[in-house]
């Protein structure tokens, strides 16, 4: 049986999903697409074989021929697009935040425990970086020992003109509090962030620096920084008690070149995601196809990722550590892949 998936959202991400879904993913068709702009949601129907172009989300995700549905619209229409999809039955991969507060992520978490069926996922892509699994296989079977430290970067080339300092933790370090989440099978307790002055390229906003622990006291420390010009440049480095790990170099060449040397970098994380994205959506597919084993990050990691987030934020604007305290996974979301 094939899915026929709806995507709502054709921007960057739901348009590169969708032209994923449509010729790399196996078991899978796009079978309608939809987009606040019409001739957004046209232009990228064209390129899509048999894609019908619906008016809106809620008409997509009621859409008897759609089966799942990717949401990759922008973030506030992500909690209400999700609570429909589960009152429709659909599977949803929605792309992160699964709602622009943690009590809207809550709201889908008890939704879909009283529903009694697992359809949510997050796109929380890193999950199926191959970089980062290796690290949470080392973390697993405890070949380097306990780990003890995980020391991140992130950086973008430039970020849009609307980015603001909370932003670069709600929106940006968002995705290292999910993969520490993730690698280390446990959630935060403790959170600290001290803003660095802004860039001269933007000086409205300040690159952010979170440290958090962890309930087994493993230290997390994040650099998030989204003006830096130089390229997407992503880093995590885990520390154990016999050895370290860091993320491999992206590019398959090393190059030498005008006196000096090195490796190309992506200018944003479309490139350098490419690949745990497409995994990620073949992974989401297959799921839908055997239904009862859930992948990638569910509704509670969704909510947990995001409250620790509104932690940070706390911690920013108070400039005092701040006690973490996301509350107990239910036991609905047991097996799940962030927490085995
Ligand atoms: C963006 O929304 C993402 O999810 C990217 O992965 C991240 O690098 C960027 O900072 C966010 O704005």
């Amino acid at each position: 049986m094939s899915v026929r998936v709806g995507v709502i959202g054709a921007g960057s991400m739901g348009a590169g999903h969708a032209r994923m879904l449509n010729g790399q993913i196996a078991g899978c068709e796009v079978a309608a697409v939809t987009d606040a702009d019409a001739g957004r949601a046209r232009g990228l129907g064209d390129q899509l074989r048999g894609a019908r172009v619906l008016p809106d989300g809620v008409s997509l995700v009621r859409d008897a021929r759609v089966d799942a549905v990717v949401v990759a619209s922008p973030d506030p229409t992500h909690y209400p697009l999700v609570m429909e999809c589960l009152r429709a039955g659909k599977p949803v991969l929605c792309e992160k935040p699964l709602g622009t507060t943690s009590a809207e992520c809550l709201e889908v978490v008890e939704a879909e425990i009283k529903l009694g069926r697992r359809l949510v996922q997050v796109g929380f892509m890193r999950r199926f970086d191959p970089g980062y699994e290796a690290m949470k296989a080392a973390v697993d079977d405890r070949r380097l020992g306990a780990p003890l430290f995980l020391h991140c970067i992130h950086r973008n080339a430039v970020a849009a003109s609307y980015t603001t300092s909370d932003m670069i933790i709600l929106n940006t370090a968002v995705h290292e509090l999910d993969a520490a989440r993730f690698l280390l099978g446990e959630e935060f307790v403790d959170a600290t962030v001290r803003a660095g002055r802004a860039t001269s390229a933007a000086p409205d906003r300040r690159p952010q620096f979170l440290v958090l622990e962890t309930a087994s006291g493993v230290i997390v420390d994040i650099e998030a920084f989204v003006d830096a010009q130089y390229g997407y440049d992503v880093r995590a480095e885990l520390v154990c008690e016999k050895g370290a790990m860091s993320l491999g170099q992206t590019s398959p060449v090393h190059s030498y070149a005008s006196g000096s040397s090195g490796h190309a970098l992506h200018p944003d994380w479309i490139g350098r995601f490419d690949d745990a994205y497409r995994r990620e959506l073949q992974a989401w597919v297959n799921s839908i196809a055997t239904p009862g084993k859930p992948v990638g990050a569910s509704a509670w990691d969704g909510y947990a990722s995001t409250k620790t987030a509104e932690k940070c934020l706390e911690s920013y604007r108070s400039q005092r550590p701040v006690r973490v305290d996301v509350g107990g996974r239910p036991s609905f979301y047991d097996g799940a892949q962030a927490m085995s």
